[in-house]
């Protein structure tokens, strides 16, 4: 089994859900991934986009989960799940109603067409690194280091956990 850490976001809502409502939905969904087990979840932050600026506030998350699939599986997984939330894939960095991304992939180093893990800006972004270190704070990121030392070189005012 491959531990692995799945950051989710969203800042828009469909037709019968808000992007917290999303988010709670994708964390369910991840729990039903095949050959794979929910083990354990962050609390739920907001913050402002980063990127273009015309877009809602976004919610953030981070689980941990344990898994039999390799890689690509793993992000077909993640796909499917983003398109059953109303995914459309229109500007890069734009407003969504779902974004699954992996963070991390045990300790493993992958560059491939469709795939960089560590996740490429995981280094930059406290609305990850926060909550990736509220479930695992001895949590060491490969080429970067230990995710406490990075957060405290980034701004986190304007992350607020959610109650
Ligand atoms: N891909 C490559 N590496 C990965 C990975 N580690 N995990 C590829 C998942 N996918 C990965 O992604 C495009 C392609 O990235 C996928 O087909 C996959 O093969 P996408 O989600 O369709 O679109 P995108 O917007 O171009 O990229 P991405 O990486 O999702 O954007 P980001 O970097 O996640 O930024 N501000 C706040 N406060 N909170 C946010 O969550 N998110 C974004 C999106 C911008 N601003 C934000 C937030
Ligand atoms: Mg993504």
């Amino acid at each position: 089994m491959i531990i692995v850490y799945i950051g989710l976001g969203s800042n828009l809502g469909g037709d019968h859900a808000s992007p917290k409502q999303n988010i709670v939905s994708a964390i369910d969904a991840l729990g039903g991934i095949q050959s794979t087990q929910m083990i354990s979840v962050s609390s739920l932050y907001e913050s402002k986009p980063v990127g273009p600026q015309d877009q809602g506030n976004y919610i953030n998350a981070v689980v941990k989960l344990e898994t039999n699939l390799d890689a690509i599986e793993l992000l077909d997984n993640l796909q499917a799940i983003e398109n059953a939330h109303g995914r459309e894939r229109k500007q890069h960095w734009g407003p969504r109603t779902l974004d699954l991304d992996i963070l991390l992939f045990s300790d493993q180093v992958i560059h491939n067409e469709r795939l960089t893990i560590p996740h490429s800006e995981i280094g930059n972004r406290p609305f990850v690194l926060v909550p990736l270190a509220e479930i695992e704070p001895d949590c060491v990121i490969p080429e970067k280091g230990l995710v406490t030392d990075l957060i405290s070189k980034l701004d986190k005012a304007g992350l607020k956990v959610l109650p």
